[in-house]
Parts: C-alpha cells; sequence; structure tokens
C-alpha cells in the first residue's frame, strides 16, 4: 500500500492535538490511516553536525523522524536565508531582505542533510509531500540519490512575480530546482500564474496545458490548493460553555463594547501597525455618544531573534501605549495589545465575541485567521470580517469587507460599516462565507492535493528525459564549490 511520508521545517505534536491547526491535525490523521512518516526538525540545537542523529516515535502506524540542528545550520538556514531571504521577498519586502552566500550555503547544506537522512528511509510507493520555502531544493536533492517516486511540494506563502523574485541572487537556481517535483501547489490562482511567468519568461518553458508545462525536456504539474481550516472543530471551540462563561464575566464587570479582534504572528507582513493606525484614525472620528470600541490585538511572539522582528515588537509597543494614553478612560481600554501566546479555545470564544474580526495583512499566502473567525460566529448574530485584499484568503471570501490595509481611512470606514450593518446583510454574508470555508476545508486542501500528486504517477515520468538532476546541474557554480 501506497504510505504517505510528509517533510516539513517542524513536525506537528500529536500530543497537543487541541493545541494544533486544522493543517497539522488532518495531516496527522492522513498519516495515522493510511501509515507514514512526518519528518523535519525537532526545534533542537547542536553545537555540532557529529551529534545530529534522527530519532523516531511511533505513533501508530505514522512515525516522526526528527532532527536537530547545528547552531549553524539555525543561523544560516534557518534565520539567514529562510527567513532573511526568501521569507521576506516572498511577502514582497525586498527592503527587509538581507542575502550572504554563507546562508545560501546553508540552506542548500542543510537541504541535502534532509535528503541524506530521509532517503534510506522511503519506500519506492510512498507518496513524498514537501511543505514550504525552508525546503524548495529537497526534491532536486532526492533525485540526485537516484529517488523516483512522485514528490510533490506546497508553498504555503505567496510566489510573488518575477519582477520582485530576480532581485534575489541565486533564484534562477532556486526555481529551477522545483522542477524536480512533479507537482507544485500555490494558494491562489495569482501565485500560480506568477510562477507559470517564472518558467515561461525566465527559464524558457511552455504551458502544455493550464496545469503542464515543459521545460528543458521536463514535465512539471502545477496547481491551486487553497488552504483552508476543521470548520467544525471551530464552530464547536467556539461555543464552549465554559470559555464563554469566563468572558461573560470578565464583560459584566464593564459597560457593553463593541469588539473587534485581530489574532496575528508578529511579523511585519501581517500589517500590524498599519492596522493600529486604521483603529486610531476610526477612533478621532467617532462619535463621542456610541458604544466604546475596543480592540483585541494577539499578536503572538514569532522569530524575536531577528531585528526586523524586534523593530516591529517595539513600534507595535510604542502605538498601543500613545493610543491608550490618548483615548482610554478609567473604566476603558481602548487597544488590548497581547504581546504572548494564547490558548486555541480562547481565541476561538474572543472571535465569537467581537463584532468586527480585522484581518489587515500587507501580504498573506492564505491567512487562516480570517476563516476561523467566520467559523466561530453565531450564525444568528453573526460579526463581519474585514479582509485585506492582499491576503490569499481574499481571492475566495468576497462576501468579507475588502479593503486596502495601506489606506487606513479605508479600513476605518470598513470598521465604521460594520459597526453599523444591519443584522440581514450580516447573516447574508456569513452565510456564503461559512459555505466557502466548507468548500475548502483543511481535508479538503489535503485530498485535492495528494489526489492530484497520485495521478501525475508513471504519467509524468515517463516523459522525462534521462540526464543529471536539473537543479544540481544548474546549480551556481560558487555554491557548489563553497
Ligand atoms: C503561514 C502563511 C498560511 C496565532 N496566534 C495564536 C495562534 N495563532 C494561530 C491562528 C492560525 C495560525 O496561528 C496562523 O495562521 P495564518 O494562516 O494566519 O498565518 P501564518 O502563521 O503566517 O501561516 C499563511 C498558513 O501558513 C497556512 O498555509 O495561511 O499565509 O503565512 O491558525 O489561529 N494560535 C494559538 N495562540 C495564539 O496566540 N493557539
Amino acid at each position: 500500500m501506497t504510505g504517505l511520508v510528509v517533510v516539513s521545517n517542524r513536525v506537528a505534536d500529536p500530543g497537543a492535538r487541541q493545541a494544533s491547526g486544522g493543517l497539522a491535525v488532518c495531516l496527522l490523521d492522513a498519516l495515522r490511516n493510511r501509515g507514514g512518516m512526518w519528518f523535519g526538525w525537532n526545534g533542537q540545537l547542536v553545537a555540532d553536525e557529529s551529534e545530529i542523529a534522527p530519532s523516531c516515535v511511533k505513533h501508530g502506524r505514522c512515525t516522526l523522524m526528527t532532527i536537530p540542528l547545528t547552531e549553524r545550520d539555525h543561523r544560516e538556514f534557518y534565520l539567514g536565508f529562510s527567513n532573511e531571504v526568501l521569507w521576506p521577498i516572498h511577502h514582497y519586502r525586498l527592503d527587509l531582505a538581507h542575502f550572504t552566500l554563507e546562508a545560501a550555503e546553508g540552506y542548500r547544506r542543510v537541504n541535502a542533510r534532509f535528503a541524506d537522512v530521509l532517503t534510506p528511509h522511503l519506500r519506492r510507493t510512498d507518496l513524498i509531500w514537501v511543505h514550504d520555502y525552508h525546503l524548495i531544493p529537497l526534491g532536486a536533492e532526492l533525485r540526485s540519490r537516484g529517488v523516483g517516486n512522485e514528490i510533490g511540494f506546497f508553498l504555503h506563502i505567496p510566489f510573488p512575480p518575477p519582477e520582485v523574485l530576480t532581485a534575489v541572487p541565486e533564484y534562477e537556481w532556486l526555481v529551477n530546482s522545483l522542477l524536480d517535483y512533479d507537482l507544485v501547489g500555490f494558494q491562489t490562482a495569482a501565485d500560480h500564474a506568477n510562477f507559470c511567468r517564472f518558467v515561461c519568461e525566465i527559464l524558457g518553458g511552455e504551458m502544455i496545458s493550464t496545469d503542464t508545462m515543459r521545460v528543458s525536456g521536463k514535465y512539471l504539474k502545477a496547481g491551486v490548493f487553497p488552504v483552508g481550516i476543521d470548520v467544525d472543530s471551530f464552530v464547536a471551540m467556539a461555543q464552549d460553555p465554559v470559555a464563554r462563561r469566563r468572558i461573560q464575566r470578565t464583560e459584566r464587570h464593564g459597560k457593553q463594547r463593541i469588539y473587534a479582534i485581530g489574532v496575528d504572528r508578529l511579523d511585519y507582513s501581517k500589517g500590524l501597525p498599519e492596522k493600529f493606525r486604521a483603529f486610531r484614525r476610526l477612533l478621532d472620528s467617532y462619535p463621542e455618544d456610541s458604544k466604546p470600541m475596543t480592540l483585541i490585538q494577539v499578536a503572538s511572539p514569532s522569530r524575536d531573534d531577528l531585528q526586523a522582528y524586534i523593530d516591529i515588537r517595539h513600534e507595535l509597543e510604542a502605538m498601543s501605549g500613545k493610543i491608550n494614553g490618548a483615548f482610554g478612560d478609567f473604566d476603558w481600554t481602548p487597544l488590548r495589545y497581547i504581546h504572548r501566546s494564547v490558548a486555541r479555545e480562547t481565541l476561538a470564544v474572543h472571535y465569537r465575541a467581537s463584532r468586527i474580526g480585522l484581518v489587515t495583512p500587507l501580504r498573506d499566502g492564505m491567512n487562516l485567521v480570517a476563516k476561523e473567525y467566520v467559523a466561530a460566529q453565531d450564525g444568528a448574530d453573526p460579526g463581519v470580517l474585514i479582509l485585506s485584499r492582499f491576503a490569499g484568503a481574499a481571492e475566495d471570501l468576497q462576501e468579507a469587507l475588502i479593503v486596502n490595509p495601506y489606506d487606513i481611512d479605508e479600513v476605518a470606514h470598513a470598521m465604521r460599516r460594520a459597526i453599523e450593518m444591519r443584522k440581514e446583510e450580516r447573516i447574508e454574508r456569513h452565510q456564503a462565507l461559512m459555505k466557502r470555508i466548507r468548500h475548502h476545508d483543511a481535508c479538503n486542501w489535503m485530498l485535492s492535493f495528494l489526489r492530484a500528486l497520485r495521478s501525475c504517477r508513471g504519467r509524468l515520468r515517463a516523459k522525462l528525459v534521462v540526464g543529471p538532476p536539473l537543479a544540481l546541474a544548474n546549480a551556481p557554480a560558487k555554491l557548489i564549490a563553497r
């Protein structure tokens, strides 16, 4: 029977099922049902490569295999290339990218090591599914070790147009390495179109059909697989009576308020300073006699050893202090800024208690918070989702109030509109959004990707021209030599 092998930078913890997102739960269930393995970094650091040994833990038919990284790997592969080059560039932030040859080499080295460790554990019939920007060249590394299995890759973050990508030194090599996968999946049609443009305009490939391309004698499928959530688990969590009672107790002591909620990793791509500015604009223009409005912003800590993340944290702390200082009162804190991770159930209940879900990233692959907010609403009296046009989710969730997050007047106006919106319109919009998030839920995402990958079996491989793996053949001399 075909087994599934999932590879990602970090591996989900099956013991923390409740805390995990829908994607992790879905993948773990699939691994348990069909048998398989999840391979990745265990989050630990060791001083030297000689200390790296894989450790395997069995959970029924699913094996979790993990390895540590060295401190140097962490600096070069994880922080350096993945998060200081690929993350900013893929989020259109060329100004924040810091490229060094050491980081690029560390990236290649760790991908090669992942392939070395994984290859002996693969069976011929396994389907291999590689995730995200940390592991773009892993497929090419596996091919160079003789792995002929179907290998798919899914990019969770945006794929920018060639005009942005070509600014990265080594990018041609990197995108070339994607050609060794059988299937490459993207969040949105816009990302898919950008990738097709890159392959055709920069690499000289051609489209054979809407989802198949040929480049240098190789065939590759690329498709759109929008990530979703486990809708029912969020519906259930949002109605949890214990958590609800806790919120009601807190609120009883305060005046009746209107809440808006934002939940984001503290990342510059999420548009948090712009969101705070828009909120301030709303407070400035708010009629005196209306109910006080409170924005709850959870900004969970993320990559806080990188300067760009430290800078934005300081900026947000200063902004929230200024807003509360200028507008707050003895019984009102307009902005509740929470810089720590909050339990998932608590998030769900707060989503439900908030009239507005404020999801305004400057750029985002999909954005699951938008879908979680919709799932958590009371269908009989739902809140309103305000969604950035630059989140992948906006391609589908058209019944949200779609805004330009850079335009703080537009966002402030959308908040006013959400507060004043009649219940009938809110219900109508919510029903349409629920249909959409159910249609593209976490399990559909996984099943449709795996179906497409399985359908590559033999079909594309048979057309392969025998020769050295393209990605390695084209690797920049300086990268190979060093
Ligand atoms: C990447 C892409 C793409 C956040 N704070 C807390 C918490 N969260 C949870 C949310 C949500 C998840 O983390 C965040 O998911 P997003 O999709 O919003 O964003 P990224 O983390 O940037 O994810 C993104 C995603 O991959 C999937 O492909 O959609 O575009 O950037 O589930 O609820 N969860 C808990 N406490 C928090 O404080 N428990």
